[in-house]
């Protein structure tokens, strides 16, 4: 088996910003040091707005065809580059051999799918062609599929409520970490959408107070989801901003609760040390919040992402993952990769900018569109 070494270096994914030039009005009236904000935005004006996506829940629930496209539309450089060497792999070749085996070896780790992910997946192909014996060099997309899909973990039972399983009479509380620049924010905005476009009240805490920027960028999602967002000042400590929408949420009954957090923590202990805290400071409020640690990663990262969720998993209990900007990246073989190693379900995939362009994952539709409906 031929191996390729790839050396991972960048751990920060930078955090660009185009948001920040947006003119935001923000009340004056701030009552206490807790600021709800609700509806005060309306001058933020997004380059990607259109009416229909500003417009509360109206255009966040996408038709199942649409979702389709859309996948098929984000993954699309992926497949592409996949499918050229998947091709390239079997041209002229009749039966799946050690040569098929170890260039199928080089396609998936040369398309981010990671070195430990790929041995498990040429593995399970070699079983089955030893099974098989003569495995027909054709058949073998719709195995990789097949055995990829069984390698991906999802986590959702149902989609009602976006996949969340809301318990009664108490908010369920998704904390969000993850480096920044990864689509936290986005996401929570996205998410925040989905939740009340289902008739849910939904509460976001702004608990990333490293910038007044984050904190207004925060607000516009609130205000376009049609959510209600605790802050304080910037530089005011996460873990008391999370006390307050935490307290908030339970007063008001929302079911509902998303923490935004900072990605901006110099080092580990840092980073562990702030999680921790915020978390302690919910279960105060709360018994067993969070109930979710969600991790977002950028997936045009590729082997970055890799790197990113070793860092969070070592940093704090991660229970889900959401993987961004899947759109416009031949790197989304970093999913299957991903969802193999850290046993981690993935919740939600970023297929692109707009509010309505989170999806939940499903691995079926994931492999699908990654390989096409000519391997059925
Ligand atoms: N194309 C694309 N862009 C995305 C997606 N998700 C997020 N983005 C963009 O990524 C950039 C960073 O997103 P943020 O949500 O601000 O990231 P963050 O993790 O909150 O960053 P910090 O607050 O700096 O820690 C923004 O320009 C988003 O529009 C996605 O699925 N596709
Ligand atoms: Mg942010």
């Amino acid at each position: 088996m031929r191996i390729v070494i790839i050396f991972v270096a960048r751990i920060n994914a930078g955090g660009a910003e185009p948001w920040c030039d947006a003119a935001v009005q923000e009340s004056a009236r701030r009552p206490a040091k807790t600021d709800f904000v609700m509806g005060f935005f309306d001058l933020f004006r997004k380059k990607q707005d259109t009416p229909a996506d500003t417009a509360a829940g109206a255009a966040v629930e996408a038709q199942p065809e649409q979702r389709r496209e859309e996948l098929n539309a984000g993954l699309e450089r992926t497949k592409t580059g996949l499918f050229s060497k998947l091709a390239r792999a079997v041209a002229g070749r009749s039966t799946v051999d050690a040569e098929v085996l170890d260039d199928l070896e080089e396609v998936l780790i040369t398309s981010d799918v990671g070195v430990e992910t790929t041995v498990k997946i040429i593995r399970r192909i070699e079983e089955r062609v030893a099974r098989d014996k003569y495995m027909n060099a054709a058949e073998l997309r719709g195995i990789l599929r097949d055995e990829i899909a069984a390698l991906m973990e999802q986590s959702h039972a149902s989609t009602k409520d976006f996949g969340l399983e809301l318990p009664e009479g108490t908010p369920y509380v998704l904390m969000v970490v993850g480096v920044n620049g990864a689509g936290k924010t986005t996401t929570i905005g996205k998410l925040a959408a989905k939740l009340t476009a289902a008739g849910r009240k939904v509460y976001i805490g702004a608990a990333d107070t490293f910038r007044a920027a984050a904190i207004d960028q925060l607000a516009v999602w609130a205000e376009r989801a049609g959510a209600t967002m605790i802050r304080q000042e910037m530089g005011s400590d996460p873990a008391s901003v999370a006390y307050d929408t935490l307290r908030s949420a339970v007063a008001n009954g929302a079911d509902v609760v998303l923490i935004d957090t900072a990605g901006r923590l110099h080092n580990k202990v840092g980073l562990m040390n702030e999680l921790t805290k915020i978390r302690s400071v919910m279960a105060k409020v709360i018994p067993g919040a969070p109930h979710e640690v969600m991790l977002v990663l950028d997936g045009s990262t590729g082997q970055n992402a890799f790197e990113q969720a070793r860092q969070f998993t070592q940093a704090t209990q991660v229970t889900s993952l959401a993987i961004t900007k899947l759109d416009g990246t031949a790197k989304g073989g970093v999913v299957i990769g991903i969802s193999d190693q850290f046993r981690i379900p993935v919740r939600y995939i970023g297929v692109g900018e707009r509010i309505d362009q989170l999806q939940l994952f499903d691995r079926r539709a994931f492999v699908e569109a990654l390989f096409g409906d000519e391997t059925k």
